[in-house]
């Protein structure tokens, strides 16, 4: 209950930030875009993990609030990077609960403008398993966020229950594959079988592919060959302060 109050405080008190991981474009050897990952340093016990706070704020109802600073943040990070001529697309990661959320397309609609961002700098990432949870709710937010122009991604795919003809319905740009299968690429023929089958899916179906989690020179091979369209992992870079990422960028045009 006490860590619950102070991440009440966090939002309101300057302890919240976001990470950005550089994705790059398997083709042209490039930067894709980056993924935005929330942190918290609190002031007493210091960084506190994400997959012990988002619980946590869901649970509470601050989840909205952390997702509405998050995408005022991002997009406040997008006009700061424009206006150093650098135009980079941001992931931000929603959760099931603020796609439930009355006023999420007309937050993030005004967030934009206010930044003056064009709505397809902005992609969000919905894992599977939320988008599954309530499929009604998530057809909705995802024509909403699609009809102003944001990208939308399904993301940890292969780790929940996907009816194939419901995705096909749904306004989704990308799949990101879960990193347990990239784990296991180099070791078992079934994850690289299940890799090669999604990036096939998700082409049948025009939609992009990333991996996540790459770690080896050797998963980035394999993927390569698999034609994978992205990839994002500790390979290429770790999630890192804004600030940080542009000096690392300068040294990876
Ligand atoms: O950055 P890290 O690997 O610790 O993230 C752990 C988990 O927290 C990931 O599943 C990631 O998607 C999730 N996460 C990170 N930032 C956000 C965020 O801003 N909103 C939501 N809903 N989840 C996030
Ligand atoms: O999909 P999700 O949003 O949960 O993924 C983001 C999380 O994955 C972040 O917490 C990030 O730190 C973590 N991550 C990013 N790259 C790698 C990697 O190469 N290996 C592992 N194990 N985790 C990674
Ligand atoms: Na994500
Ligand atoms: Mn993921």
């Amino acid at each position: 209950l006490g860590l619950q109050f102070d991440l009440r405080q966090a939002v309101a008190g300057g302890q919240l930030s976001l990470h950005y991981q550089p994705k790059f474009d398997s083709r042209r050897a490039r930067l894709s875009g980056v993924e935005a990952l929330l942190r918290w340093q609190h002031p007493l016990l210091g960084n506190i993990p994400p997959s012990q706070f988002i619980p946590l704020a869901e649970r509470s109802g601050l989840i909205n609030e952390l997702g509405n600073w998050v995408i005022d943040e991002a997009c406040r990070q997008m006009q700061a990077w424009q206006r150093e001529g650098v135009r980079l697309r941001v992931a931000i990661n929603l959760s099931v609960h603020q796609l439930r959320q009355e006023d999420l397309v007309s937050r993030i609609k005004q967030a934009l403008q206010r930044h003056e961002v064009d709505a397809s700098m902005l992609l969000c990432e919905i894992t599977e398993s939320a988008a599954m949870e309530d499929i009604k709710t998530t057809q909705q937010a995802f024509e909403g966020l699609s009809r102003i122009g944001v990208f939308l991604s399904i993301d940890d795919f292969g780790t929940g229950y996907s009816s194939l003809s419901y995705l096909r319905q749904l306004p989704a740009r990308q799949l990101k594959i879960d990193r347990s299968f990239i784990h296991d690429l180099e070791t078992s023929a079934d994850a690289r079988a299940v890799v090669d089958a999604v990036v096939r899916l998700a082409h049948a179906l025009g939609l992009s592919v990333v991996a996540e989690g790459v770690e080896t020179q050797g998963q980035c091979n394999i993927l390569l060959q698999l034609d994978c369209d992205e990839l994002q992992g500790f390979l290429f870079a770790r999630p890192m302060p804004a600030d940080e990422l542009f000096a690392w960028a300068s040294g990876h045009k």
